[in-house]
């Protein structure tokens, strides 16, 4: 296992590596090329550089979250092959290079969605939150208005303001495209990466779709153990994995995590370990890693990891926003540095455990 922190890369991102490789136990990072639109092509000095600039801090770049699927793919238009190619020479680039795990997600239109990017805890830290209900009441533009201009003025993550600006447009060109649409486009698009992660060895995870439920009508097909093993064996190949994104998946109460982690045995390159708190009807809210803080049970969720032979890359997910830190929302510093001291301290406890019988 190895213990990562999500960084965005220079110019985008609070965090520094230099406060990230003083996190005891955290030995590199998952990072991207944050300016680069989904569907273009990734330089291969642009990914030398990045890797340099991880590794000249004393890190790793142990792999990319995220290698973003363009609309067209997603959508199957004529575009499409073109933008494959492309994706095909940016895992290229990064093959080449050794950066051999890719995470990316098959959402339509919006990545993960929350309807409060800073709810105040009791504590008050403020965390990331959801109610459906809200999201019931608003068109798609206000939502993604009011998500862009609450973010600390930070671009997050599958929020580029470029593709949002025409959200109208892109409903418009996913109107046709209902859930089986989607994953045959999506078996598409894993085959015709096939040969490129086979020489190189790339992992592809893909991301669960968060809230695991469909949100403004839109098609959601990884939202939980059935759908993920459909895809598994639609393509059954080592390289076609998933990031087993615990609060992603963890949304929908009746997904069992434990469960989902020994059927998915083998074919977890990327683990996001994190928790939140359930109130029921679609409503949650963030927390601290910690089980205590949230509705999760953290050490039997590594403990499945660990008793499954997972030795691919974890990495703390959502933190609270504490101790007065200004940072785009859910990746702060202090947060994700006790969420990652906390899962290396579980697993050092199980590992030990395990081999002493
Ligand atoms: C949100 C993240 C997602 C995730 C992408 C992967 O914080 O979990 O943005 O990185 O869906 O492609």
């Amino acid at each position: 296992m190895k213990m990562t922190l999500r960084w965005y890369g220079p110019g985008f991102d609070s965090v520094t590596l230099e406060q990230i490789r003083q996190i005891p136990g955290v030995s590199g990072v998952i990072s991207t090329l944050y300016d680069i639109p989904a569907g273009e092509e990734w330089p291969e000095e642009r990914v030398v550089e990045l890797k340099s600039i991880v590794e000249k801090a004393g890190l790793k770049l142990e792999g990319i979250e995220s290698v973003n699927v363009s609309d067209a793919i997603k959508i199957g238009t004529k575009e499409r092959d073109r933008h494959i190619d492309n994706y095909i020479k940016s895992l290229e680039a990064l093959g080449k290079h050794g950066i051999d795990m890719v995470c990316y997600n098959f959402m339509p239109v919006f990545d993960w969605t929350r309807t409060d990017l800073a709810k105040v805890r009791p504590d008050g830290g403020t965390v990331l939150a959801y109610d459906q209900k809200v999201v019931d009441k608003i068109d798609p533009q206000t939502f993604f208005d009011q998500t862009t201009s609450s973010s600390n003025g930070f671009v997050m993550p599958g929020w580029e303001p470029e593709r949002l600006k025409k959200v109208k447009e892109l409903f418009e060109a996913y109107k046709d495209v209902d859930e089986e649409k989607l994953f045959n486009n999506l078996v598409y698009f894993l085959e015709a990466i096939g040969p490129v992660c086979e020489k190189y060895g790339i992992k592809m995870g893909i991301h669960p779709d968060d809230p695991a439920w469909p949100v403004f009508n839109l098609p959601r097909i990884i939202t939980g153990k059935e759908k993920i093993l459909k895809l598994l064996k639609a393509v059954d190949k080592p390289y076609n994995g998933i990031t087993f994104c615990m609060g992603s998946l963890g949304s929908n109460p009746n997904n069992d995590l434990v469960d989902i982690i020994k059927a998915c045995k083998g074919r977890i390159p990327f683990a996001h370990v994190r928790n939140l708190h359930h109130f029921g009807n679609g409503v949650f809210e963030e927390a601290a890693h910690l089980s205590a803080d949230g509705s999760f049970d953290l050490y039997e969720a590594v403990k499945a990891l660990h008793n499954t032979g997972f030795d691919g890359i974890i990495r703390p997910d959502h933190g609270r926003t504490i101790w007065g830190e200004k940072c785009m929302p859910g990746y702060g510093l202090y947060d994700r540095a006790l969420g990652a001291e906390y899962i290396l301290g579980l697993w050092e406890a199980i590992d030990k455990a395990a081999k002493r019988g």
